[in-house]
Order: C-alpha cells, then sequence, then structure tokens
C-alpha cells in the first residue's frame, strides 16, 4: 500500500491519565519494525477491562495510553521477518499473544504467555519503544493491541490472520468479550452435559458465559445481576432462571445451594468484584464444583478466603481470554462463527462512529449496553 514504510497520520483516542476522558486526537503512527504489523483498525467494541485504566484502578499504569483490546482490522502493511501475514489480511489483534517459545505456550493448558501485557502493563513493544506519538509525546499501547485507534501496531505474535468473509464489525468480539465468556464455559471449564451452572454479571461477558454453558448442554443455567434488565437478553440466551441478589433476604450462594441441592457444577465470576468472586466460590458444590473467575478486579484488591472452602474438593480457577491459545483459537472461532455455530447479534446493542467513543463508556456505566461496537473510517462495511 502506498503508506507502507511511512508515518501515518490518523485519530485515535487517548487516554491522558487517570479520571479523565479518553479524547480523540491526532497521532502519528511508526512503521512497523521487525515483526510486526500495521493494522487498519475497522471495528473495535468497548470492554469493562478498557475502563480500569481510566478510573486509575490498575497500578503503576503507563499513561497516556491508547486503550481498545477487542478489535478488528485490515493489514496496512507488515516489518521484515513477518511471514504468516500480509498485506490485506483480515486480522483481530491479540490481547493475549502467543510467542510460542516460553514456558506457558509450549505448555497445553496454559496461554499466560511471557510477552502478555496484561498484569505488567509495560505498554510498549518488545524493543522497548512505542509506535505511537501525539502532540510530540510517547503514547503507551494497551494489552499488545490498543484498537482505539484508526491504525495500530501489534507484534506478529499478537495478531491473529481470520477468514476473510467474516464482517469485522462482529468479528472484534471475538478479539475479547465473546471469546473470554464463551471459552471459559467450553475450554476452561469445560462445562459438561446436564451440569448446573451459575453465572455472575451479565454482561457482554457473561452472556457469552451463558452462550458457552448452553453450547455445552448444561441443563440449568442461573444468571445472577443487579440489574434486572440483563435478564432478557440472558433468558433469550440461554438461562434458566435469573435472580437479582437485591431481591433475596439471605446471601445469594445459599439461595442458589438451595435451587441446586447444596450447590452448582460450575460457577463464573463475570464482574470483577471480589465479594461476587467469593460469593460464586462458596455457591459452587463441595467435592466437586468449579468456580471460575474471569472479572478482572482493581490491582489492590483480594479475596479472603476461608481454606476449608477449598479442602473440601472444590476447584477455583481463573481464566483470561477463556484459556485459549488467542492465535490459532481465534481464527478457529471465527470460522465457527462463520459456520453459524454460535450467535453474537445478542451481544451488540449499540453501534456509533469512533468520535461518539465516551458515549458508548457511558451506555456501559449506565448498565445499559452490552457491547458498543465503534466504526473507525466512517462505518465503511468490510
Ligand atoms: P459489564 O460491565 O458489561 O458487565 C458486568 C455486569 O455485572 C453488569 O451487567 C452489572 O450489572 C453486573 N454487576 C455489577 N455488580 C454486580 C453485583 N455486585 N452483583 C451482580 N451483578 C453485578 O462488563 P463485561 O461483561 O465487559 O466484563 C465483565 C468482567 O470481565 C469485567 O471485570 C472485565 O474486566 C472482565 C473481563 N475479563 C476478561 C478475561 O480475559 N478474564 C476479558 C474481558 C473482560
Ligand atoms: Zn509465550
Amino acid at each position: 500500500m502506498a503508506t507502507a514504510g511511512k508515518v501515518i497520520k490518523c485519530r485515535a483516542a487517548i487516554c491522558w491519565g487517570p479520571h479523565q476522558p479518553l479524547t480523540i486526537e491526532e497521532i502519528e503512527v511508526a512503521p512497523p519494525k521487525d515483526h510486526e504489523v500495521r493494522i487498519k483498525i475497522l471495528a473495535t467494541a468497548i470492554c469493562h477491562t478498557d475502563t480500569l485504566p481510566m478510573e486509575g484502578m490498575v497500578t503503576n499504569y503507563n499513561y497516556p495510553s491508547i486503550l481498545g483490546h477487542e478489535g478488528a482490522g485490515i493489514v496496512e502493511s507488515v516489518g521484515p521477518g513477518v511471514t504468516d501475514i500480509k498485506p490485506g489480511d483480515k486480522v483481530i489483534p491479540l490481547c493475549f499473544p502467543v510467542c510460542g517459545l516460553c514456558r506457558c505456550c509450549k505448555h497445553p493448558n496454559a496461554n499466560t504467555c511471557d510477552r502478555i501485557d496484561g498484569g505488567k502493563y509495560i505498554g510498549l513493544m518488545a524493543d522497548g519503544t512505542s509506535r505511537f506519538t501525539c502532540k510530540g509525546k510517547l503514547i503507551h499501547n494497551f494489552l499488545t493491541s490498543s484498537t482505539f485507534t484508526e491504525y495500530t501496531v501489534v507484534a506478529d505474535i499478537a495478531c491473529a490472520k481470520i477468514d476473510d468473509h467474516v464482517a469485522l464489525d462482529r468479528a472484534c468480539l471475538i478479539g475479547c468479550g465473546f471469546t473470554t465468556g464463551y471459552g471459559s464455559a467450553v475450554n476452561a471449564a469445560n462445562v459438561k452435559k446436564g451440569s448446573t451452572c451459575v453465572v455472575y454479571g451479565l454482561g457482554g461477558v457473561g452472556l457469552s458465559t451463558v452462550i458457552g454453558c448452553k453450547i455445552n448442554g448444561a441443563s440449568r443455567i442461573i444468571g445472577i445481576d443487579i440489574n434486572k434488565e440483563k435478564f432478557v437478553k440472558a433468558k433469550k440466551l440461554g438461562a434458566t432462571d435469573c435472580i437479582d441478589p437485591n431481591d433475596c433476604s439471605k446471601p445469594i450462594h445459599e439461595v442458589i445451594a438451595e435451587m441446586t441441592d447444596g450447590g452448582a457444577d460450575y460457577s463464573f465470576e463475570c464482574i470483577g468484584n471480589v465479594d461476587t468472586m467469593l460469593s460464586a466460590i462458596k455457591c459452587s458444590h463441595y467435592g466437586f464444583g468449579v468456580c471460575v473467575i474471569i472479572g478482572v478486579a482493581a490491582s489492590d484488591a483480594r479475596i479472603c478466603i476461608d481454606p476449608i472452602l477449598l479442602l473440601t474438593g472444590r476447584t477455583v480457577k481463573g481464566a483470561f481470554i477463556g484459556g485459549y491459545k488467542c492465535k490459532t483459537a481465534i481464527p478457529q472461532l471465527v470460522t465457527e462463527y462463520l459456520a453459524k455455530k454460535f450467535e453474537m447479534e445478542e451481544l451488540v446493542t449499540h453501534t456509533m462512529p469512533f468520535e461518539k467513543i465516551m458515549d458508548g463508556f457511558k451506555l456501559l456505566h449506565e448498565g445499559k449496553s452490552i457491547r458498543t461496537v465503534l466504526n473507525l473510517h466512517g462505518g465503511k462495511k468490510c
């Protein structure tokens, strides 16, 4: 493409610091270096995780930064050494890269590659520099992806080529929210047919967990949320019961124990609150229950747990992005989506142009949206 090898000027939403709105600015995006890919982002969704740096909930976060990690686009150019991706490919940037070389990448059950930025939040490329500048300032990236920008640069190990036939304004959800919930059910927990599942939090991640539980044949799926408006979609997607803990006279885990003959086979925390994490652990049945922690809490939050909950045989595990090795799993999920193995339409409640990004966050905070998809570059259909 004509822009290959040149600096691209484009628009990005910058997070200058905590408790400040993102502002749309003109930025410079440098060409990709060795093993890097520059992507024209066409669509990105807003995920709850994007709010953590905005609300100052990440200790030692490196501002200013371009957030967004649930995006999809088309490769504009690639740097030297990139062999599996070429200009024109449809791709999803990966917030969980796969270097293929570290112990986790070589382990069949792990997806926390040494090169992930989650938890570290360094926000720079592998060589310690950034490809983004704005008003003469270095701008950090977010979760090895940064999708609130018309162009981003990611490592080739953080970029997955996807089927050319998929619409990018839906494929973007597979970059994080859908994959996180769905994969937590079908992969991390591997929900068994006929089992009882409890899903705490019915946002984009929780509803995707419901979809996964249903596809794996759970016979009972109990959704928990303090916002009853979320119950309509949850039921449509497979929840058999929905409960607002505020309507209960006893703690919700006790209510669930009564409803499920002592506790659930599987519970999933999709909120990011340590109190609901503890409740999710408690509501899983002793002896065999499995609790998967998915929500991301503030860096300094802690769960205080009575060890007897574990000694009695529960399994508590956590999973980022459904426990998947994303480089291979994400293209596979896109293919399964095209084959109509699952639907994602119910997850998209709003679509708007990029410059309305703060309206999208407002809807999320007000509990009015599941996923808002932002169209970049004037919303050209791809
Ligand atoms: P969301 O804000 O769309 O949904 C959260 C839901 O939880 C909302 O429906 C709320 O009403 C509900 N809720 C809030 N507090 C309570 C409460 N005390 N009791 C019951 N319900 C409550 O967020 P989301 O679905 O985008 O993300 C959910 C979490 O998952 C969030 O913590 C996010 O950071 C995390 C996440 N984790 C991963 C991962 O890889 N593990 C990926 C993406 C998102
Ligand atoms: Zn690795």
